[in-house]
């Protein structure tokens, strides 16, 4: 008999079914035993009549029936077990409405009688036993929510006739910020871990490819133990040809988390909702567009001071202009724009008549940022200038330079942090939950 999974139970008729999983506890009476047995889609309750203290005469029926009510109520926790049995639907079992009596069980992995890590456990223990921690529905379903979030991306890239590329994480230089830089022995030389697929995203238009996408590893060298920052993440990136401003890559960019968002209200808003308490909505298009200086006036007026008078919003004027979005505008999203060149890498096009101020954008989802895109300078002579003003030699970059000197099309895109996005969709608190195995500066395991 082929395993049935426990969530698809329900509308078979009573009959044999065989079920397997992980058992999450047993309750051995007397005279009779309940197993509860959960796989990746639920969980459902096993029933044995104990048969105990068997005089000399029992039959061999009995005492397998014996061995079995041992075997039972010896399961730890978390032990593997494959089971036949007979399927019934019975109102009274508050558990679904129904039960399996066990016919046999078969043990195919023990485990160990004490758990490393409870309920009450820290988030830092709950890491160091991943696998048991992921154990827990809301976990499972997270990455389900992923699976669903990342689907839609994909099919929405597709659809609009994007080319998916996957580009190198190993690079002779750095891409972005030369602070954040993992460095490694490359035979004779020297290697470095892609930042972002910047470069080769951007190379793909002077290739022709017109429009394309990436969902793959990223790595910064970032000492910081903030619940957003990771040593390795998932970076969704998209990068667009033909572009007249930073405004065609938002438009595309709200559109496709428009339909990814939409994907997942459909197929887990209420599983969501049930696990999370949050009520997802499909976000409505366009998000709001704020001028990072008419931003940093908002949150100036609304009493906080940002460190850095001309830098970028810090994570509490983020969550602040957010709120004030929210009040006014009743969008969880919201595009702060027009960044100053001083903040921005030399890759982003500036503003025509005023260099101080770039094509380009932060898009901010309940608070924190999730996404950078802009409009990409595509002049090779005002490239290098770009270059040397940020302390860059162009002879470093010569590679990179060359993509612009044969013809290239006005351009621009985005990179977006997935376990961020997961991690503001579901109202968690730190993207060490939304991340399959987290990686900072002292976690290399498991
Ligand atoms: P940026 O450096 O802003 O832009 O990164 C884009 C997005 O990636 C995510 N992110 C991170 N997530 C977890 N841990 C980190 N250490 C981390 N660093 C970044 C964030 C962030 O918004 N090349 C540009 C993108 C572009 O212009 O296309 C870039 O990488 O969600």
């Amino acid at each position: 008999m082929t395993r049935t999974l426990i969530a698809h139970l329900s509308p078979l008729p009573d009959g044999p079914v065989e079920v397997a999983g992980w058992v999450e506890t047993v309750r051995d009476q007397k005279k009779v035993q309940f197993v509860i047995l959960r796989d990746e889609t639920g969980v459902v309750q096993l029933v044995n009549p104990a048969t105990r203290d068997l005089g000399e005469d029992a039959s061999d029926a009995e005492r397998s029936a014996a061995a079995l009510t041992e075997t039972i109520g010896g399961l730890a926790h978390g032990t593997m077990v494959r089971v036949s049995g007979d399927l019934k639907h019975d109102e009274r079992v508050k558990l679904g409405g129904l039960e399996v009596k066990i016919g046999s069980l078969t043990v195919e992995s023990e485990a160990l009688p004490e758990t490393p890590i409870a309920e009450d456990s820290s988030l830092d223990k709950r890491l160091d036993w991943r696998f048991l921690d992921l154990r827990r529905p809301e976990a499972n379903l997270i990455f389900r929510v992923q699976t669903t979030f990342e689907h839609a991306l994909r099919t929405y890239f597709v659809d609009n006739d994007y080319i998916e590329i996957h580009t190198p994480k190993l690079m002779a230089s750095a891409s972005e910020s030369r602070a954040e830089l993992f460095e490694l022995g490359y035979f004779e030389g020297t290697a470095y871990l892609a930042q972002s697929p910047q470069f080769f995203k951007q190379m793909a238009q002077p290739a022709g490819f017109g429009k394309v996408f990436e969902i793959a590893p990223a790595f910064r060298a970032d000492p910081s133990f903030t619940s957003r920052h990771a040593t390795e993440f998932t970076s969704i990136d998209a990068e667009i040809s033909w572009v007249s401003s930073h405004e065609d890559v938002m438009r595309m960019h709200e559109e496709a988390l428009a339909a990814a968002f939409g994907a997942v209200v459909a197929k887990r808003g209420a599983a969501i909702e049930e696990a999370f308490g949050v009520e997802l909505a499909v976000p409505s298009v366009p998000f709001p567009r704020i001028p990072l200086a008419e931003a940093r006036r908002i949150v100036a007026e609304g009493g906080y001071e940002i460190p850095r008078a001309d830098g970028d919003l810090d994570p509490e004027a983020e969550r602040r202009l957010s709120a004030w979005v929210k009040a006014n505008h009743g969008s969880d999203f919201v595009f702060v724009t027009d960044y100053d060149s001083t903040i921005r890498p030399f890759y982003h096009m500036r503003h025509e008549g005023d260099a101080s101020l770039t094509n380009s954008y932060d898009l901010l989802f309940n608070g924190v940022e999730i996404s950078t895109g802009a409009q990409r300078e595509h002049r090779v002579d005002v490239l290098i200038e770009q270059a040397r003003e940020k302390g860059l030699e162009p002879e470093e970059l010569e590679f990179y330079l060359d993509f612009f000197r044969y013809g290239v099309p006005p351009h621009g895109g985005f990179g977006m942090g997935l376990a961020r996005v997961l991690m503001l969709m579901l109202g968690l608190s730190s993207i060490r939950e939304t991340t399959y195995l987290f990686r900072g500066p002292t976690r290399l395991t498991p």
